[in-house]
C-alpha cells in the first residue's frame, strides 16, 4: 500500500513539473499548420495578387512552418458561403466585399451607400482609422476575426442593351447586384429591375440574357471577361466597395500569439500592396475594355451629378436599419478627412 502511495506521489510531481514547464514558455514550439484562403475573383485579379503577397510574407516569416493555400474563382463557394465556413471553423480565411456582410450585421450597409466616399484617399483614411477598426472588431460577434480592409473599388455599370448616360437610360434594365438591400434599393430607385446573385453565376446569366447587366470595378469587368457578353460600360462610380480580409474566429482562438501577430501583420501589409496593385491595374482596365470591343462611357460632371441626385434619398431610407449614429459617425469621419 505504501509503495502505491509513493508511486502516485512521483506521478503527480511529474505532471506538475510538465505543466509548469509548459506554462513558463517551456512548452513545445508552435506547430506546423496550413491556412486555406478562398476568394470569388480569379487568379489574374488584384485581390489574388494581394493573397500571393500575404502567402509570401507568412511563409517567409514563419520559415515555412505555416503553409498558405489559395483558392480562387469561388472554388470554395461564394462570399456568403465562405463566411459561413469561417464561422463554422471549416475554412481559415476569405476576403468578401462588405456588401454580403450586411447579411450578418446590418450596420455594414453603411459602406454600400451610393456615392459615400469622395475618393480612395478618404476611403483609406476612414477604413484604416478608428471607425474602420471598430467595424473589423465587431465581426468577432459573428465568429469572424476582421484582419484588414482591402479594396474592390469603385463600381461601374455594364449592360448589353443601351449606352447608359443618364438615370433614365437605366429604366427597365435587368441588373445583377450583390446580395445587399442598399444595392437593390439603389437600382430600383434608378428604375432598373435588380436581381441579387452570387458572382459565380453572373457570367452565364449575362450570356443567357437572364440579366442585361451588372456592376463591378473596371478590373473585374475586364479580368472576368464580361466584355464577351456585355457591350457598354458606364463609369458611374456609384458605390465604393471595400473588401474585408478575415479569419475564422474559432480557428484564430487556437493559434499561438506569435502566429496571430504574424497573420495580422501580413494581412495589413498585403492589403497596402493590394490597394496599390488594384489602382495600377484600374488605370489600364478602361483601355483594355475598349480594345476588347466595349463602349466605355465616362460621364460628364452634369451626367454624374444626375446619378447622385437620383439616389440621394437612399441613405435616409436605410438610416434606421444601419443605425443613425453609425451613418453619422462614418459621414463625420469622411467630412474630417475630406477637408484636409
Ligand atoms: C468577390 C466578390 C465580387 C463582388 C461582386 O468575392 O460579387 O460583384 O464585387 O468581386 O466580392
Amino acid at each position: 500500500m505504501k509503495k502505491m502511495g509513493k508511486l502516485m506521489g512521483v506521478l503527480l510531481a511529474g505532471m506538475v513539473a510538465v505543466s509548469l514547464l509548459a506554462g513558463c514558455g517551456g512548452g513545445a514550439a508552435p506547430e506546423k499548420r496550413t491556412i486555406k484562403v478562398g476568394i470569388g475573383l480569379n487568379e489574374q485579379s488584384p485581390q489574388y495578387k494581394g493573397l500571393e503577397k500575404f502567402k509570401e510574407i507568412v511563409e517567409r516569416d514563419s520559415k515555412g512552418r505555416i503553409e498558405v493555400q489559395l483558392f480562387a474563382s469561388s472554388q470554395l463557394g461564394d462570399d456568403t458561403k465562405m463566411m459561413t465556413a469561417l464561422r463554422a471553423g471549416t475554412l481559415e480565411m476569405t476576403c468578401p466585399s462588405t456588401a454580403p456582410i450586411s447579411g450578418l450585421d446590418k450596420k455594414w450597409m453603411v459602406f454600400d451607400l451610393p456615392f459615400l466616399f469622395p475618393n480612395e484617399e478618404v476611403a483609406d483614411k476612414v477604413l484604416d482609422g478608428p471607425v474602420g477598426q471598430k467595424y473589423l472588431d465587431s465581426l468577432s460577434t459573428q465568429g469572424i476575426k476582421g484582419i484588414a480592409f482591402w479594396e474592390n473599388g469603385y463600381r461601374q455599370l455594364t449592360n448589353s442593351k443601351v449606352n447608359v448616360k443618364t438615370p433614365a437610360d437605366v429604366k427597365g434594365l435587368k441588373i445583377r447586384t450583390m446580395e445587399n438591400p442598399v444595392h437593390l434599393a439603389t437600382f430600383r430607385t434608378l428604375g432598373a429591375n435588380p436581381t441579387p446573385m452570387p458572382l459565380g453565376e453572373l457570367f452565364t446569366s449575362m450570356q443567357q440574357h437572364i440579366v442585361d447587366g451588372q456592376e463591378n470595378p473596371l478590373t473585374t469587368i475586364y479580368l472576368q471577361k464580361y466584355y464577351e457578353v456585355q457591350k457598354y460600360t458606364s463609369v458611374t462610380n456609384h458605390f465604393y466597395s471595400p473588401f474585408v480580409f478575415m479569419f475564422s474566429q474559432k480557428i484564430w482562438n487556437t493559434l499561438p500569439k506569435e502566429d496571430q501577430e504574424l497573420i495580422a501583420r501580413a494581412g495589413k501589409e498585403a492589403g497596402i500592396y493590394q490597394r496599390k496593385t488594384n489602382r495600377e491595374m484600374m488605370q489600364e482596365a478602361s483601355a483594355s475594355l475598349e480594345k476588347a470591343g466595349m463602349v466605355v462611357t465616362r460621364l460628364t460632371p452634369e451626367q454624374a451629378q444626375a446619378f447622385v441626385d437620383a439616389t440621394k434619398d437612399i441613405a435616409g431610407q436605410f438610416e434606421a436599419e444601419i443605425g443613425k449614429d453609425n451613418v453619422q459617425e462614418v459621414k463625420a469621419e469622411i467630412a474630417k478627412y475630406s477637408q484636409k
